[in-house]
């Protein structure tokens, strides 16, 4: 019989066809929930492999809980705002809206094309008024709360140019437009204070351990950068005043023989002024402000003495008092007790400007002596040369000393984090305006929600030169005071394209809410999101911003929840010739090109097949071939199977079969992946290796089978469409269509995308099969599969059943018979 040919260009959109008009990935709140994610794309104009691969992971697993009975949440969006819009708006004179929408459109066919399982109808776009508008209320919320405040920031300036550069702008230090080296300015900005949760951020990654990769917790630790120590407070000499460190070494304070201070630290040019050291000081403040706009890290130590000195409250040293350029403001308190010995810095500063050295603290079992000292020893160890501390172990000694200075009154333990507030401000246009506008009366006033959404105005003149665009356009800037009703200008600056994105897996839960950023009662039924998939370039930022997010929101009394996003799966890269698959590379796979040749089904089956999700993915074209071989010789096994059963008569249900088994098995080992670590390609080698027995199985009995086989390959027919429709679910759709003709069963489920999902006979699993030469007459005329230790009976039954074997016995009468258990059956006639 002939079998049809495989042709993924066509069955794949007209399966893509009808899973659209029967709406079967369509969701409503009913049933037992998992919401699972993908980070929604950047509209850039065309997909790319990472996004396939993201995408297809997350598609396997939406189609296994989907057949598993879940209700399973799976949208789709776009985070819609940001710069490339504007680039190609200066390039190609194209309006950013314009570009951003055709990019949509055409990214959006692109993913259909891939038959991903989206509840389309939840489909948003940050750029839409009807999202950012709600994302402007969340904003005067976080604003009357203090959550969202202004203060003098510095942002990437471009003196040529006159603008803000973002940091995507900054190339190698000059400007991208116009090469230029970039400096710094100082603008006041918005920022959202991250800082007040920086606890309850650290704290909750606790909850995702074992849930998240263990590589993002510990990046999420680090940014937040939790520091334990203490203040403490050193009296200047003259009695005017004292200087307050933080110190997270308080073991080393006896070793404490200088004072660094930031440049901007308030103290820095006051304790010089109207002394001769204050020019001295003045320039070197200048100077090291100056350099620090340009360079960001400080490589060589340099300071200046301001001519003063404090006092070391606990040898009574005096401490001459250095402004030094690589104390931060920012962090602590802008102060840091030198102590050479025991900090490299410090060691370095102190040898260059020839400032004392003490030893305090001694490794254990040594004893360091300061003139050959080479490096600081900044472990911990045995205190020496402090007073009553001397002799303890530096964790035991910063106790103490803490317990100590809190007596005095000198200081307090407190806790610093390195992580600071998320500047949102950007100058830029293609973002969600901030909503607030400037009053000469009132000062800063948040636009009344009524009056929401600030919208975008569309006529604008965006030609990378000059602060915000959005300053030149009047009708925008000027407006009403909600508080007076006098003049008033509107904020021109708009926000971070990370504020979108840390609140989009809300929206998808009622996507078309009109009254309020999200349904309540939708979000309780489907947050937190159950599992997140995306690239482990967002580990920190994107991941962290949406935590932060999801907090403020509870705080704001929208949420009940604490985390996001419950389990969270970070996919590694597509990469081509030991590169990252990037057009400065020249190595670019286009998704369109492998869907045009061997369709979305090989391009997926590759994809899951190459590598497990967490590693990166060697692209093969050859790779990509022998996935559509193996779809391939699927659809031929499949049809000449159909084939065999539309010529064979019904038979009886019997589970002993080798064959059977396998299938059973390779279920098993799907199974156990989607239930684990998603392991696909492990279970994609389980279903090439069961094609493989089932082939070979087919060509050794070339044509005659007896009654178990034929059972045994209606079961296969039915299954394999099954457990192929996570990874290939056209093909596997249009197998079903065709099951339909030989097998009653199938008729039952109008798709196989939403057969439920087997579950394998753990008996046939562990059963042994024994193969058993079967003679007549002496002769051997068949090889029997049987259960291991099987009863005589059985086994001759299973002998008798088959055809070769009734060829010989036709005719005449069996006599006796002789079975040696697991070896061997001889059946005796007579004529
Ligand atoms: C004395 C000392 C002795 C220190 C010693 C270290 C080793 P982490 O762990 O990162 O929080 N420090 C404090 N504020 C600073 C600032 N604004 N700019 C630069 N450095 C600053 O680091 C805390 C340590 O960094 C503090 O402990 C302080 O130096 C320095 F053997 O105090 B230490
Ligand atoms: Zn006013």
């Amino acid at each position: 019989m002939e079998i049809k040919e495989y042709n993924p260009g066509e069955i794949e959109s007209k399966w893509q066809r009808k899973w659209e008009e029967d709406r079967i990935f369509h969701v409503k709140e009913e049933g037992k929930k998992f919401y699972l994610l993908e980070m929604f794309p950047y509209p850039s104009g065309k997909i790319h492999m990472g996004h396939v691969r993201n995408y297809t992971i997350g598609d396997a697993i939406a189609r296994y809980l989907f057949m598993n009975g879940y209700n399973v949440l799976h949208p789709m969006g776009w985070d819609a705002f940001g710069l490339p819009a504007e680039n190609a708006a200066i390039k190609h004179g194209m309006h950013p809206a314009v570009w951003t929408k055709n990019n949509i459109e055409h990214m959006r066919r692109q993913l259909k094309s891939l038959g991903f399982s989206y509840d389309w109808s939840r489909e948003i776009s940050t750029c839409e008024p009807s999202y950012y508008k709600w994302e402007q209320k969340i904003f005067i919320e976080m604003f009357k709360r203090g959550l969202a405040y202004r203060k003098k920031g510095i942002v990437n300036w471009c003196p040529e140019c006159a603008t803000v550069l973002a940091n995507e702008q900054v190339e190698g230090g000059v400007c991208w437009r116009c090469g230029s080296p970039v400096t710094f300015k100082e603008l006041e900005q918005w920022y959202f204070k991250i800082t007040a949760y920086a606890e309850e951020l650290l704290q909750g990654l606790k909850t995702l351990k074992g849930k998240w990769p263990e590589r993002v917790l510990i990046m999420q630790e680090n940014w937040i950068g939790r520091s334990e120590g203490a203040e403490c407070t050193f009296p200047l000499e003259n009695g005017e005043g004292s200087i307050t460190v933080f110190t997270t070494r308080l073991d080393t304070i006896y070793g404490a023989t200088f004072m660094s201070l930031a440049p901007e630290h308030p103290l820095a040019i006051r304790l010089a002024e109207g002394t001769p050291y204050e020019s001295a000081v003045r320039n070197f403040v200048e100077q090291t402000l100056r350099k620090r706009l340009v360079e960001k890290e400080t490589t060589e130590k340099e300071g200046v003495w301001t001519g003063k000195y404090c006092i070391n409250p606990f040898t009574g040293w005096k401490m001459p008092i250095y402004v030094a350029n690589f104390v931060l403001m920012e962090y602590g308190t802008g102060a840091v007790m030198a102590v050479p010995a025991h900090d490299q810095r410090d060691f370095e500063f102190a040898k260059k400007y020839g400032l004392p050295i003490k030893v305090v603290v001694n490794p254990i079992g040594k004893s360091l002596k300061e003139n050959e000292l080479e490096r600081a020893f900044e472990e911990d160890g045995i205190l020496v040369n402090s007073g009553p501390f001397s002799g303890l172990p530096s964790a035991v000694a910063r106790e103490k000393i803490a317990e100590f200075i809190i007596e005095k009154g000198w200081g307090r333990k407190v806790v610093n984090y390195k992580i600071k507030d998320w500047g949102i401000s950007r100058q830029r246009y293609w973002g969600a305006p901030i909503p607030v506008v400037y009053c000469k009366e009132c000062g800063i006033q948040p636009v009344r929600e009524e009056d929401l959404p600030v919208v975008l105005p569309e006529k604008v003149k965006i030609s990378g030169k000059g602060e915000s665009p959005l300053k030149s356009v009047p009708e925008f800037v000027k407006t009403t005071c909600p508080e007076c009703g006098g003049y008033a200008e509107r904020e021109t600056d708009t926000m971070d394209t990370f504020v979108e994105s840390s609140w989009y897996f809300l929206r998808y839960a009622s996507p078309h809410e009109d009254k309020a950023p999200f349904d309540r009662k939708k979000v309780e039924y489907w947050l937190p999101v159950d599992l997140y998939i995306g690239g482990i370039e967002h580990a920190v930022l994107h991941l962290l911003y949406a935590r932060f997010f999801v907090k403020v929101l509870r705080d704001l009394g929208y949420i009940e929840f604490d985390e996001p996003f419950l389990n969270l799966l970070t996919q590694g890269m597509v990469i081509k010739e030991g590169r990252k698959m990037s057009k400065s590379y020249g190595n670019v796979v286009e998704p369109d090109e492998i869907i045009e040749k061997y369709g979305a089904d090989t391009a997926r089956v590759f994809i899951l097949f190459a590598s497990p999700p967490e590693k990166d993915l060697e692209w093969s074209d050859r790779g990509v071939e022998g996935c559509f071989r193996f779809i391939n010789r699927i659809w031929r096994t499949f049809y000449n199977i159909i084939n065999l059963l539309k010529s064979s008569k019904e038979v009886e249900r019997d589970e002993r079969h080798a064959i059977l088994k396998h299938l059973h098995q390779t279920i098993k080992r799907i199974t156990d992946e989607f239930n684990t670590r998603y392991h696909f390609n492990t279970a994609i080698s389980g279903i090439m290796e069961f094609l493989n027995a089932l082939v070979s199985f087919m060509e050794e009995k070339n044509g005659k089978f007896d009654p178990r086989d034929i059972f045994a390959l209606k079961e296969v027919a039915y299954y394999l469409p099954i457990i192929l429709s996570p990874f290939a679910p056209h093909v596997a759709e249009e197998m079903w269509s065709s099951l339909k003709e030989v097998d009653e069963r199938a008729k039952a489920y109008l798709y196989v995308s939403t057969h439920p999902w087997p579950s394998y006979n753990p008996d046939i699993i562990v059963e042994e099969y024994v193969n058993i030469p079967v003679q007549v007459d002496g002769k051997l005329r068949a090889l029997i599969t049987v259960k291991k230790d099987e009863d005589e009976e059985e086994v001759f039954k299973i002998a008798i059943s088959d055809p070769k074997i009734q060829k010989h016995l036709a005719g005449r009468k069996i006599l006796r018979r002789i079975y040696l258990k697991n070896k061997i059956l001889n059946i005796v006639t007579g004529g």
